[in-house]
């Protein structure tokens, strides 16, 4: 996900952290840079122009103080920048879709409206049960287009344990009434209606989704886009947004190799939020979409919170939670680093989640391999510490070195490449920590 504009970032970027002054010369290249970048991810003209003329004033219009080096300053004018574009403070936590609720989910075909809802409805459980309460959820469907709809997402309902009910009609209209009924007659608190898709935009369409919306005023119409599409997605936003209008947007297939245009340009050009965004075919497969995490993302920072998150289904909540409070906080000690190695293993590959990691567009497959190998060692290392020596490994002497690496078959060296990857994920963190408000 942003892949693409990660990479550009990242470069652009990491050039620019250095730089001990900021010079019209440099500052044109660096802009210059994330012109070029941003029109490569499709993002439209106008847009790269607004975004770029609002860093540049910024630049003008900065004091340098605030204990920034000059190239991390101009790295935070970009990132609040960024933030902006992309929504600013959300302010939609899944949760607030209020109970009860009709939400209606609408898109062209194949854009995965489907799988979207069944991926909702999924969250929605979980996120739920973490809080100790249950939730009522019917999913049912209006599209009679597509032969096989309908069985799709009883087949998907099924899969995340949700109700899913289907009208005897063909008549989309008379379909949704029945399903409202049926919702209101059960007392369900959410009814998903997932509704037919079009390859293009046609007034059939626009006209069936206008009844339905006047007949049945679903509290929540939520735009789904295939994020593949680039610039095509915002047109037809702009179009759904005109006739049948909706609230916020979900945009999937951010797994693919999308450049992120659209979603870098969504919020400027429709003024909604994008709530979700969808990242592979799987049930679980969805996020919620955070312009802080993905400005974050975007700049090559990482995305540890939402790496934290995803990890919570797995392991310990409240480790997982220490571990980031001491890290934001400062106090990261070689405990936490062995309590992250370990969360880490139990979440699988480095692959697979090195892209929520810092720099991780920088790190080839092979040095991720290597990685993984050392993160066994270092486990082994933390685990022959004392309890002291892993809170102050200032104490760490060569005796002390000697003893442990004895006791977990590793060369001193070893254990020195520990302590030095230590101070660097410190160091990330103190970086982290001045650009971010938490
Ligand atoms: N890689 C990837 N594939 C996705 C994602 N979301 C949906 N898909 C796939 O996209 C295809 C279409 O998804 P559907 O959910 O059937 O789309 P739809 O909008 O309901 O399609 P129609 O009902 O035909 O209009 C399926 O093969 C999905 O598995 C995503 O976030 N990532
Ligand atoms: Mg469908």
């Amino acid at each position: 996900m942003f892949d693409f504009l990660s990479q550009k970032f990242s470069g652009i970027l990491g050039w620019m952290k250095d730089k001990g002054r900021l010079t019209e010369e440099n500052i044109q290249d660096a802009v210059n840079q994330v012109q070029n970048a941003l029109l490569d991810a499709d993002v439209p003209y106008e847009l790269v122009q607004s975004f770029l003329s609002g860093i540049k004033s910024e630049i003008i219009n900065t004091k340098l103080q605030s204990g920034l080096r000059p190239g991390e300053k101009f790295i935070k004018i970009v990132y609040d920048k960024l933030l902006e574009f992309l929504g600013g403070e959300n302010n939609f936590v899944v949760d607030s879709f209020q109970i009860p609720s009709v939400i209606m989910v609408m898109g062209l075909q194949g854009s995965g409206k489907t799988t979207t809802v069944a991926k909702l409805a999924n969250y929605i459980l979980k996120q739920a049960k973490k809080n100790g309460k249950n939730r009522k959820i019917l999913l049912a469907s209006v599209d009679f287009y597509r032969p096989a709809a309908i069985e799709q997402l009883k087949i998907l309902a099924k899969q995340v344990g949700v109700d899913f009910y289907a009208p005897d009609t063909g008549d989309s209209l008379k379909a949704a009434y029945d399903i409202y009924n049926y919702y209101k007659k059960n007392s369900y608190q959410l009814l998903f209606l997932d509704t037919a898709g079009r390859l293009h935009i046609d007034q059939d369409m626009i006209e069936e989704l206008k009844q339905i919306d006047k007949n049945l005023e679903p509290k929540y119409k939520i735009l789904v886009l295939d994020s593949m599409t680039g610039q095509e997605s915002l047109n037809v936003a702009k179009v759904f947004d005109k006739s049948v209008g909706f609230n916020s947007a979900i945009l999937t297939k951010m797994d693919s190799d999308t450049r992120g245009g659209a979603a870098f340009s969504f919020k400027y050009e429709l003024k909604k939020n994008i709530i979700f965004v969808g990242s592979g075919e799987k049930i679980d497969d969805i996020e919620s979409f955070i312009p802080e995490r993905m400005a974050s993302r975007i700049l090559g920072m990482g995305d540890i919170l939402t790496l934290i998150e995803k990890s919570q289904d797995l392991i310990d909540e409240k480790k997982s939670g220490d571990v980031a409070n001491n890290l934001m906080a400062g106090n990261f000690s070689l405990q936490d680093f062995l309590d992250q190695i370990s969360m880490v293993s139990q979440m699988g590959s480095l692959q697979k989640i090195a892209k929520y990691l810092p720099g991780a567009n920088t790190i080839s497959p092979e040095m991720l391999e290597k990685s993984q190998e050392e993160m066994k060692k270092f486990k082994a290392i933390i685990s022959s510490m004392t309890k002291k020596e892993r809170f102050l490994p200032q104490i760490l002497d060569a005796s002390r070195k000697k003893r442990i690496a004895l006791g977990s078959g590793v060369l001193v060296s070893d254990i020195n490449i520990l302590l030095q990857k230590f101070e660097q994920s410190k160091q990330f963190a103190k970086m982290f920590r001045k650009f971010k408000p938490f």
